[in-house]
């Protein structure tokens, strides 16, 4: 089942962030460097379109280094925009931040034209650590979990630089079902809007074709693409002790494992998708999308039709 998470604190970040947007300078999306183009919120794309953008690929020491700079590079050649990549806890590089946006915003300087920088992304991505890793003190408040922060915050980081931190956002409909795992499989939704066996046996389909060494090695199986992905949940299973009576593997708590092993990188430094692949992702969401609304467009029509709210199409010529 696709999987889909907009809680009313979002929908009240939204408006936040379209009321905020006109004293903006610069616009700093967190993306979560281990699913660049999932954590890339559309949403957020449209109401920060515009502004001089600075793309952070965030949590890189979790992220596969040979994917990071192809992610940059896709960025990077976007219009007005640059991106880094970054671990938000690690102060001397989270630097770089400063300086890309006095170079994406060059004339906000000083105490009548001070920076306003506006750090938006999905939950968890890490937009409150890279604040406290930013100003060297707790100013936000940071947690595992998706969700932490509820209201917009402003933070001076110097008298003419201001950062404004909100809450993580998703968008109402994810039109691509592989990134509504790969954002559950992340911790970017909420533990009760999916199911973790499912978001699991897509994570193992994924590392089964991508990584299978590096889940052999974790879970001591001798040959990955062997199995099918139930199989795998269940050898993890039985491999971790996670077991019910009779010896019965406990397929959920096999699937929590899964998922915390990605999660925490202890399989490895991984990243659920390419450029490419997520470009052709979304070719194929944006097409059973298009279908879906034709379908909607024609129910509705016959609906009219059956209540005489339009008169019945002449379909003699
Ligand atoms: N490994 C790693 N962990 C990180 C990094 N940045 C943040 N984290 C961790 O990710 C979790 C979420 O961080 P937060 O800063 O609270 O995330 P947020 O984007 O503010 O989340 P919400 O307020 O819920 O939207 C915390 O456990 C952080 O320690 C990073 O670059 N690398
Ligand atoms: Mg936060």
């Amino acid at each position: 089942m696709a999987i889909q998470w907009f809680p009313g604190h979002m929908h009240l970040t939204q408006k936040a962030i379209a009321e905020r947007i006109n004293n903006i300078d610069v616009v700093i999306e967190l993306l979560d460097a281990r699913l660049p183009g999932s954590s890339a919120n559309p949403l957020l794309a449209k109401l920060t379109q515009g502004k001089p953008a600075l793309k952070v690929l965030n949590k890189q020491d979790l992220a596969d280094p040979l994917r990071t700079p192809q992610w940059l590079a896709h960025y990077s050649a976007l219009p007005g925009t640059q991106a880094i990549a970054l671990d938000a806890s690690v102060a001397t590089p989270a630097k770089a931040v400063i300086a890309a946006c006095h170079a994406l915003a060059p004339l906000r300087r000083g105490m009548v034209k001070p920076m306003r920088v506006l750090i938006c992304g999905i939950p968890n991505v890490g937009k409150s650590t890279l604040i406290n890793t930013l100003t060297g003190k707790r100013a936000a408040k940071t947690g595992d979990e998706a969700g932490v922060t509820k209201q917009e915050q402003r933070i001076a980081l110097a008298p003419d630089f201001y950062l404004y931190d909100t809450p993580g956002v998703l968008w109402p409909r994810i039109i691509v079902t592989k990134s509504g795992y790969n954002l559950a499989a992340s911790g970017a939704v909420g533990r009760n809007a999916f199911d973790e066996q499912e978001v699991a046996l897509e994570l193992l389909d994924y590392l089964r074709q991508h990584y299978p060494a590096l889940l052999q090695a974790r879970f001591k199986i001798e040959d990955a693409s062997a199995l099918t992905d139930e199989q795998l949940l269940e050898t993890i299973g039985r491999q971790r002790g996670a077991l019910q009576g009779g010896q019965k593997v406990n397929l959920q708590k096999a699937a929590e494992i899964a998922i915390y092993d990605f999660r925490s990188a202890v399989m490895g430094r991984i990243t659920l998708e390419t450029p490419d692949e997520f470009a052709q992702w979304l070719a194929t969401g944006q097409t059973l999308d298009a279908q879906r609304q034709l379908k909607k467009d024609a129910i509705e029509l016959d609906r009219k039709i059956r209540f005489k709210q339009v008169p019945r199409p002449d379909l003699r010529h």
